[in-house]
């Protein structure tokens, strides 16, 4: 318990210095006694050649973007191509001290980081293991493209496997390592250990932190590296994701037997520039990126500069750094310096610098420089090295002719890409040992005070129950996600405020009793490494719920939930699973920057599934359906209905186990006349819109609560249009934008014939949130509703209305854009 470390003034005031580490750089030091000794001499050959292969691989995609030939083969490729020529030894330094356990995550860049880990493991893995993973992997239609490439033995098939698959991967075809729906900047191979690579600047620096988490709450081997540049480091979400890894409490309060702190080196290839910015004098401060290190933790991140021009150096840096890690003394932070000749693209003029600058660093080359020391320590000759060079570029063109064959390598259909964007299983758990406690939840407090509560709104006279006798929405959750934590070891929660807290609005009360800091766990105030680190953990295999405690705090989290949550399903072909539901609060009386209901931002993403339960029974059976499922769900939870109790399910919420069904809208009241469509709190406010209109006017209005944003069956609300001829919607979101206005657009198409009247939407002013004395002049308020219908679908015989509604109204908020 942090009640256990006293914040004390007497030490905390006391009076002193503050000694930081020093940061080592460029220690290494070449010695061949030792290097032979350590990689033998296989290990030194094997290490030039994937040098000389990331080299020519990456030549090859520079020539053909630039003059559509290599080596007599002609092909267009449309996409990216981000080279790293003379980085190679920095990617191939690394991946030989990694073993196939070894996870590296990384960035646009990263055709070498690749190439160099999936040729280390495929050399480090067992004939068995390697030959079955290529059987297995697309049911064998990348190696049956690999074997049509000429080879001697598993490992030069390998080779061509590896080649193979990278290369179609880039140029989009179906047999690539995803299939071709990542390309050239999202491509990686996993059961070599080579990870997501991402495309927004630093994107990896979370998700490798959630991996890095999952293998250590999971005790899975290995340690996870995330690749990233040095421009990187003025993202925000690589400093949210040190600061997450650097946590104290892995050591101060976790479980001994958790290992310590996830094992987690965030490796910058510090090539001194973004794309023409200059890391280096020009856009940064650090002067040496090492520095960083020694901002975060007491240990200074264990932070070095490391040569990345000398592989050898690299190799023995990263060997030094993965002790560390199992140690569970990370995370580790490198400075790995190294230089691309190319541009940042093809299509860069290298405006931003000299030639005199390129030209020192070819002085420096790294594969010259290795090949010329390997050569002078006799492990290789010359001509060795020169057919090694002629061997890489034979395989390389059979690999082009092969990839680029519009016949016989072609590209995915809409379809593939339709059925992969979410992956619509059922998993109750994601390991089969036994779920972690610290007590049995039959004897946890808040488990028993439930058991006590009356499980609806209402008790046996029809009397209202008081609050704290009644089983509540939150209690709802509760037992969900208590259920689940008991099925799946695997299944983590973290968030802001989530032990002893009990989540930002007492979810989670009574499970920091019941569970051991490892699977439940406060996080630093960082949004988007809170759910970043949650797509690692669930794209490396565990399940796990985050909590954001405000809806808009999404915006912090915007590049997580949009680009990362929402596409590494469909970006991996289906290849990895994202069982990881993100909770968010809408909340209300905190004002402008706390009170918005941002439904409509999720709905626009394709590839997130979004659920909003507003009534207790909903709250569980909905949490009960995302942590069973495999795909990422944005849970909306409303701070209004918190309290609740249930009002529409005559035997009240159960107590075993239900899921709703997925995408159905509910119908919470029958009705002729009208159809009212609510997603979130506005169902309450409709409900009283329907008795209004029944007991004053005569009218029955259908209530339908959408519960759903994505999947949505349409079918309950285009049967209730074609009965009652008329469609009203409501929500809490803003007007402008409003998911609503999907629905009641498909809507119009789908019963266009059906109606009688336009579809109205009615949503909150399209201004900020005002103080909490005034929400009722944002909120949709009841007489808006009756309002709305009075002036825009029927008039309602003597009402008087009380606020504007009209058409002419709507234009002119619209004119004035409020
Ligand atoms: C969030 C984000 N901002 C900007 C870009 C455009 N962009 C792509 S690469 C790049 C430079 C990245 O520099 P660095 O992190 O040092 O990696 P390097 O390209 O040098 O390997 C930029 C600005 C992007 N992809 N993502
Ligand atoms: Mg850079």
């Amino acid at each position: 318990m942090p009640k256990s470390m006293t914040v004390d003034p007497a030490d905390l005031r006391k009076s002193g210095v503050l000694k930081i580490p020093s940061i080592p750089m460029n220690q290494y030091k070449r010695n061949f006694s030792t290097e032979i000794a350590t990689y033998g001499k296989d290990g030194l050959v094997a290490m030039l050649h994937d040098m000389i292969a990331i080299r020519e691989f990456e030549s090859m995609l520079n020539s053909i973007k630039t003059t559509g030939a290599w080596n007599g083969v002609e092909y267009n490729h449309k996409g990216p191509a981000h080279l790293s020529l003379g980085q190679e030894a920095a990617s191939v330094g690394q991946a030989a001290a990694l073993d196939p356990d070894d996870f590296i995550f990384g960035s646009h860049r990263s055709h070498g980081e690749i190439l160099a880990k999936c040729f280390s493991a495929a050399r480090k893995l067992d004939p068995k293991s390697l030959e079955s993973i290529m059987k297995g992997f697309l049911d064998g239609e990348t190696l049956r493209f690999a074997e049509r490439i000429s080879y001697g033995n598993l490992a030069s098939l390998a080779e061509n496997f590896i080649l193979f698959g990278t290369m179609a991967e880039i140029f989009a075809r179906k047999s690539g390592f995803t299939r071709g729906l990542g390309g050239s900047m999202h491509a990686f191979f996993a059961p070599f250990g080579s990870m997501p690579n991402n495309a927004i600047v630093g994107g990896s620096a979370d998700i490798a932190t959630g991996s890095a988490l999952y293998k250590r709450i999971n005790k899975k081997p290995g340690i996870v590296v995330s690749n990233i540049g040095d421009a990187s480091m003025g993202c925000g979400p690589v400093w949210e994701a040190m600061t997450l890894a650097s946590m104290d409490q892995y050591r101060t309060l976790w479980p001994e037997s958790a290992g310590g702190a996830p094992p987690i080196l965030f490796n910058f290839f510090n090539n001194f520039y973004g794309m023409g910015g200059q890391t280096l004098g020009e856009t940064m401060g650090y002067g040496v990126l090492a520095r960083v290190g020694a901002g975060v933790n007491a240990d200074a991140m264990h932070s070095e500069r490391v040569d990345g021009y000398d592989p050898l150096a690299v190799a023995d840096a990263v060997a030094r750094k993965k002790k560390i890690l199992l140690e569970g003394r990370g995370p580790v932070l490198l400075d790995t310096i190294t230089y691309r000749i190319s541009g940042h693209s093809p299509s860069d003029a290298s405006s931003y610098r000299t030639k005199d600058e390129v030209d020192l660093w070819q002085k420096n080359d790294s594969i010259e420089d290795f090949s010329a020391y390997l050569v002078k320590k006799k492990v290789m000759s010359k001509s060795d090295v020169e057919t090694m060079r002629a061997a890489v570029d034979e395989k390389l063109t059979a690999v082009l002719k092969l990839s680029t064959n519009e016949a016989e390598c072609p590209r995915v259909d809409g379809a593939f890409i339709e059925s992969v964007m979410f992956s619509n299983q059922k998993v109750e758990k994601f390991d089969s040992r036994e779920p972690e406690f610290l007590q049995p939840l039959s004897e946890n407090a808040r488990v028993k005070s439930i058991a006590g509560k009356i499980r609806k709104a209402t008790d046996a006279e029809g009397k209202p129950v008081s609050k704290n006798k009644m089983y509540q929405y939150r209690d709802a959750l509760f037992e969900a996600i208590a259920h689940r934590f008991a099925i799946d070891p695997t299944l983590a929660a973290w968030g802001e405020e989530n032990r002893d807290w009990g989540g930002a609005f007492a979810v989670y009360r009574g499970l920091t009793e019941a569970l051991p800091y490892n699977r439940l766990f406060n996080s630093s105030i960082s949004e988007g490494a809170i759910v970043g680190s949650g797509v690692g953990y669930a794209l490396s295999g565990g399940r796990a719920i985050v909590e954001l405690m405000y809806c808009d705090f999404l915006g912090r989290a915007g590049d997580e939930i949009f680009n990362q949550v929402a596409k590494w399903q469909s970006m991996s072909a289906g290849l990895l699973k994202m069982p990881l539901t993100v909770r968010v609060s809408v909340g209300n009386k905190y004002g402008a920057q706390h009170s918005q209901d941002w439904a409509a931002l999720v709905a626009h993403i394709p590839g997130l599934k979004a659920y909003f339960p507003s009534t207790p029974y909903d709250a569980k059976g909905m949490m009960n359906l995302a942590l069973r499922g495999t795909d990422p769900v944005i849970f909306f939870e409303s701070q209004l209905l918190y309290d609740i109790g249930e009002q529409f399910e005559p035997n009240g919420v159960p107590e075993g186990y239900y899921e709703i069904p997925e995408g159905e809208p509910a119908i919470r009241k029958q009705g002729k006349d009208i159809t009212i469509v609510t997603l979130g709190a506005t169902l309450y406010r409709a409900m009283d819109v329907a008795k209004t209109l029944e007991e004053k006017y005569g009218l029955s209005a259908e209530v339908i609560d959408l519960r759903f944003v994505a999947p949505l069956n349409y079918n309950v609300i285009v049967e209730s249009v074609k009965k009652t001829g008329r469609l009203v919607l409501a929500s809490d979101a803003v007007e402008r934008g409003s998911f609503l206005h999907t629905v009641a657009s498909n809507v119009q198409t789908l019963a266009f014939d059906y109606l009688d009247a336009p579809v109205a939407v009615v949503g909150s002013r399209n201004w900020i949130t005002p103080a909490a004395e005034q929400e009722a002049l944002f909120f949709p308020q009841k007489e808006w509703i009756l309002d709305t219908i009075h002036e825009r679908i029927l008039p309602l015989k003597d009402h008087v209305v009380t606020t504007v509604q009209t058409n002419g109204e709507l234009a002119r908020r619209a004119r004035l854009g409020v």
